[in-house]
């Protein structure tokens, strides 16, 4: 079983990222000795960076458009990045890490050869696409987990450019229009009624090509948009998951302002019924409320599919 990645790269990219920094000053920034911090330069080298030495010291003069450093580099969140060129699931990974008490780490994989989704259906994965898994430890009740679903639905529809209109499908489809662009399949672990831990699985076909998923009507921002920069997507997604997930009660706001489902005739499938009607509202941590002919429904979990307005049940 590999290690996760050693904290110290993630402390040196942010001094570098500072701007130019000398060799003692990143020593000890980093506490690491001159001789580890060079190590850590051609390492960082060898992962595909360039380094100037000015006159105040090493400035960073192009970084590599994917990887661990890649995403570290500049990334404001406290988060750090283990990046794997193939895995069979990223929240297989990353819940390996967690068994190990390892926390505030993201998964990142080039392709995914195990891909799952919800119910264990399979998550196509090929490479091109933004395949994470962001580990965190939330302070708060097991019966919250399902918000975490949400703040991960509502983190790629932020990370999105605005063009594109990417809209969330209850609870966790990421749209345009009627495509499916991005899912995410969250796994908690919970200990005396806390949450222990959180995994927000986030899959994003990025630069990928439709006609190579599977599913209704996927698409990709490739096909939306154009090739676009997997490492700022990454970035954008993982501090943004961060940052809801110490802020629960911004969470349910924020979904509402990108949600696609709510205001629509809406079928929702659960274990047990179908309930038909209009969805009105979700409530915390993440039911959707259903306004039936008879009634107000508030449906934990199931599956959501928008109606035309005639169509019957
Ligand atoms: C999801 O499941 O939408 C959750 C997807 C989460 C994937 C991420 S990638 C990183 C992390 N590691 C993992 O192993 N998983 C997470 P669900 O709502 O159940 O949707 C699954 C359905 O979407 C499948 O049954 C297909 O019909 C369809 N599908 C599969 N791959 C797709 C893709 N790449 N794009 C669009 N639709 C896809």
């Amino acid at each position: 079983m590999q290690s996760p990645p050693d904290r110290s790269r993630g402390q040196l990219l942010e001094a570098l990222a500072a701007g130019p920094v000398g060799l003692a000053a990143l020593a000890d920034r980093t506490g690491l000795s001159r001789a580890a911090v060079r190590d850590g330069l051609d390492a960082l080298e060898r992962a595909g960076f360039e380094f100037r030495e000015t006159e105040t010291g090493y400035a960073v003069d192009s970084v590599p458009a994917y990887g661990a450093g890649a995403i570290e580099y500049g990334l404001s969140a406290p988060v750090a990045v283990a990046y794997h060129d193939r895995l069979p699931s990223t929240n297989a990974r990353a819940r390996e890490l967690a068994t190990r008490g390892v926390s505030d780490i993201a998964v990142v994989a080039a392709e995914q050869t195990g891909g799952r989704g919800r119910r264990d259906r399979t998550w196509a994965s090929p490479r091109g696409g933004v395949w994470l898994s962001i580990l965190l430890r939330p302070a708060g009740s097991a019966a919250h987990a399902p918000v975490y679903t949400l703040a991960g639905a509502v983190a790629v529809a932020d990370a999105i450019p605005d063009e594109v209109a990417a809209r969330i499908k209850w609870p966790n489809d990421i749209l345009v229009g009627k495509r499916k662009l991005a899912g995410v399949l969250t796994e908690t672990a919970t200990t005396g009624g806390e949450l222990d831990w959180v995994i927000v699985g986030i899959g994003v076909n990025a630069n990928v090509d439709p006609t190579d998923l599977p599913g209704e009507d996927p698409t990709s921002l490739r096909a939306e948009l154009g090739l676009v920069d997997r490492r700022q997507l990454a970035q954008r997604i993982i501090e943004r998951t961060h940052e809801l997930a110490g802020a629960p009660e911004d969470i349910l706001p924020a979904w509402r302002r990108l949600a696609d489902t709510l205001g629509r005739r809406v079928r929702v499938e659960t274990d047990s019924e179908t309930i038909v009607g209009e969805a009105v509202d979700v409530t915390f941590p993440g039911a959707l409320v259903v306004e039936t002919p008879a009634s107000r429904r508030t449906v934990a979990a199931g599956e959501c599919e928008p109606l035309r307005p005639a169509d019957p049940r």
